[in-house]
């Protein structure tokens, strides 16, 4: 298949947005969210009527616009918005706490954040010191006015609704996406206009077979790349139909949607499969009759997972491995060619090698470190050098994952050469759990690790030394899971916690903590 080509003028918002009412599918459905659905026509008004709101805020070219909101139809609303007057819309995880987000407002400089009203709460002790911050405007309720910012729907119903496109080059900065890393605060991945074409023509289109009739439903939500690329660029690449919901998905939520939306293409991570197929009643009959594909990332879908949900659910689905940097899935397993337990080949378009310490290819057979080249590849991390140099090099970058390549070029996960872990397909860093731990007054130091539960999927484990060791109970453990979760994300805390006198360590004093993983 030909790379893409594009003009040397070119506006994503063009692409995903007006080009379908040019098209005459301006009647489509676009968007279905819990108050109703929106059509092409009035997806593209109203990201003109965004763009121009924005615009009326001050906000310009290349600046950023911090966008903390719930899915719904605002989410493309602001996301195509920003991007159509140029400026940057960076999507931020929905789950963060109040000391993440003021970090997030100081590293981005982002004079305006569009935030869902329920969402306010964890910024309200933050915003009176975030210096960059001038406009707040708040998305839902528009009857509650905490702190009486602007609302979204107001600023809408004022604007203009007719917008003309900036005048971006395909290579002009679109969007951010933050990642998290091992050591210090998340990295803004720096994204260009072309890049969400790139990934839905690779992978919506000549993968997954996207087409206009399509309905999808992705339980990871539009602020993760794995989402934005799932139930934004890729139905609105082709003109199909998306399902939001607001609400965390849960099997009980998610079950819900493929029995009232009945999509033909669903979009989950593991922990959530296994959490559907936990419950016997969850089927094709009490779900989706029109599922076709079904698609896994984040973290390796278990073999049993994908067989078992085939069996109930009569869909492939389908495992790929994507990153926040490379925007989506690169490696995949395709429909017609689903080798359960493993990442699949690469997705044509994109180039993978495994290399050992040296940067030597290593032979199939044996584990290497995967690097990747394509054209969806973030330029850099915002304002982060070294982490800049240490990961992207020329065109290649390096994922920190480790695959084995066998004979048949199919790819096998095989570890993280870091210490991140992937929980429910969101990084954790085990430094940021340790950290909150040892910030209980009861604890002397920790170590976190990836531990596999039932379903062969990794959650937190911390090895906890106490300052006083005859305390250890299984209250305090579960005083500390708790003091956990009240300080960070609620994926993060420690499902297990395992007291012991000392932990290994270097001479150096650096915990081991390769020492207290299983195997
Ligand atoms: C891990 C996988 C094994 C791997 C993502 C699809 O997960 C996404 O992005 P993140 O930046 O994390 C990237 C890292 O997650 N991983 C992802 N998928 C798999 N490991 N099998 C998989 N199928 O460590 C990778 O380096 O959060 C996924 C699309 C877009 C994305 N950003």
């Amino acid at each position: 298949s030909p790379a893409l080509s594009f003009p040397r003028e070119y506006n994503a918002a063009g692409h995903f947005i007006d080009r379908h009412l040019a098209e005459g599918r301006g009647e489509r459905i676009a968007v279905i969210d819990p108050e109703g659905a929106v059509t092409y026509a009035e997806l593209a008004e109203r990201v003109n009527r965004a763009g121009n709101a924005l615009r009326g805020l001050g906000v310009r070219m290349e600046e950023r616009v911090l966008v903390c909101l719930l899915d719904g139809r605002d989410f493309p609303t602001v996301f195509f918005g920003a991007m159509k007057i140029g400026a940057v819309p960076v999507p931020v995880n929905t789950l963060l706490q109040p000391d993440d987000y003021a970090y997030l407002l100081e590293d981005s400089r982002a004079r305006v954040l569009v935030l869902s009203s329920l969402l306010y709460p964890k910024f309200a002790s933050i915003l009176e010191k975030a210096r960059f911050v001038e406009h707040v405007v708040l998305v839902g309720d528009e009857g509650a006015s905490p702190g009486r910012h602007a609302h979204l729907g107001e600023l809408l119903r004022a604007a203009a609704p007719t917008l003309a496109a900036a005048p971006t080059t395909p290579d002009d900065v679109a969007f951010w996406l933050y990642s998290s890393g091992s050591t210090g605060r998340p990295k803004g991945a720096v994204h260009l206009h072309s890049h969400l074409q790139q990934t839905a023509v690779l992978y919506g289109e000549r993968v997954l077979g996207i087409q206009p009739d399509d309905v999808v439903f992705s339980a990871a939500k539009s602020f993760f790349a794995y989402g934005l690329g799932n139930g934004i660029t890729f139905p609105f690449h082709v003109g199909a139909t998306a399902v939001y919901q607001p609400a965390r998905a849960t099997p009980d939520t998610v079950m819900r949607v493929l029995r009232e939306k009945r999509p033909t293409i669903f979009y989950g991570v593991p922990t959530l499969y296994a959490s559907i197929l936990a419950d016997p009643k969850n089927s094709r009959e009490t779900g989706s009759d029109r599922l076709r594909v079904c698609v896994s990332a984040g973290e390796a879908l278990p073999k049993e997972i994908g067989e078992t949900w085939f069996e109930r659910f009569g869909a492939h689905i389908l495992d790929g491995i994507g990153s926040t940097e490379m925007l989506h899935i690169f490696m995949s397993n395709r429909p017609g060619d689903v080798r359960y337990g493993t990442s699949g080949r690469p997705v044509a378009g994109y180039d993978v090698k495994l290399v050992d310490d040296a940067g030597e290819p290593v032979p199939d057979g044996e584990d290497g470190s995967l690097w990747v080249r394509g054209p969806s590849s973030c330029v850099s991390y915002w304002n982060q050098r070294q982490k800049s140099l240490d990961t992207f090099h020329g065109a290649w970058t390096r994922t920190g994952d480790r695959y084995v390549r066998d004979a048949e070029g199919y790819f096998t996960y095989a570890g993280r050469s870091d210490d991140m872990l992937k929980v429910s397909g969101i990084w954790v860093s085990p430094f940021e759990v340790e950290s909150a731990l040892t910030a209980h007054e009861a604890v002397l130091e920790a170590a976190v690790v990836g531990h596999t539960d039932e379903a062969k999927l990794i959650k937190p484990k911390a090895f906890v030394v106490l300052k006083r060791p005859d305390e250890a109970s299984p209250a305090l453990a579960d005083a500390l899971k708790d003091f956990v979760k009240g300080r960070l994300a609620p994926y993060k805390y420690p499902r297990w916690i395992e007291f012991v006198r000392e932990l290994p360590k270097t001479a150096t004093g650096k915990i081991q903590r390769f020492k207290l993983r299983e195997g």
